[in-house]
């Protein structure tokens, strides 16, 4: 196959995103920090220590960079006991069929994620053999919007950036696949994805004839 398919992690293959959230607010009320779940949707995305940064200037609050790093380490620390609680029955509806598919129809499939823990997660949710490529948190210093976790993503799977798809939840991800010159479609709210290529509520929603379709408006 010379098409590649790239998945986000968390908010497509599995809802991590009330976990991070979790953390994220207990550790802020550790702070006299307090903030709601529209502000949370700031955080999607977004790297850890982006995701402090913007906790502490909501409070206004400024700390020594060794705070910083202790805090950074707290909130992982507490994310990772709910990773641990996880298993397969985690993965969003359609997610595991399609990957069936792609597998027995050698696609190249890659996961570009902003997070450090995507190897682990998809460990604990019996994945990990579905992916040729991993690009993680580890691996890139620019985040999305910026498309560097999906150039990567298609570096490694050998693909032409023109002929990969991405699947994504937020909105800088769906804007890092468009500057990267891939098929964007979006998993989630139609209002919030509006500059994907097409968009889904989830992975149930995406028919085989979906599927070719979205192939298909690749060149080659
Ligand atoms: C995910 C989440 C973000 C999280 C980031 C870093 O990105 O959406 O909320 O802050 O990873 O996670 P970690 O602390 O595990 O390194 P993605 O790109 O998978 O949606
Ligand atoms: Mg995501």
């Amino acid at each position: 196959q010379n098409k590649g398919i790239i998945f986000d992690l968390d908010g497509v293959i599995v809802d991590t995103a009330k976990y991070h959230f979790l953390a994220w607010k207990n550790l802020a009320e550790s702070l006299d920090i307090h903030f709601n779940k529209k502000q949370n949707e700031q955080l999607k995305g977004v790297s850890r220590v982006e995701s402090l940064k913007k906790i502490l200037s909501w409070g206004k609050k400024s700390i020594s960079e060794e705070r910083f790093e202790s805090l950074l380490h707290q909130k992982n620390k507490e994310y990772l006991g709910f990773v641990d609680q996880m298993d397969h029955s985690e993965i969003l509806p359609g997610v595991l069929k399609r990957l069936k598919i792609l597998k027995k129809e050698a696609y190249p499939i890659a996961l570009g994620s902003a997070s450090k823990n995507a190897k682990t997660i998809l460990e604990r949710v019996d994945l990990l053999s579905y992916f040729d490529a991993i690009v993680d948190g580890n691996e890139v210093s620019k985040a999305k919007p910026n498309p560097e976790v999906f150039i990567k993503a298609a570096n490694l799977l050998g693909v032409e950036y023109q002929n990969c798809v991405v699947f994504e939840d937020s909105i800088a991800g769906i804007d890092a696949a468009n500057n990267a010159n891939m098929v964007s479609v979006g998993i989630g709210d139609q209002e919030v994805l509006q500059k994907a290529n097409f968009i889904f509520k989830d992975f149930s929603q995406i028919t085989d004839a979906h599927f070719n379709e979205i192939l298909n408006t690749m060149k080659t």
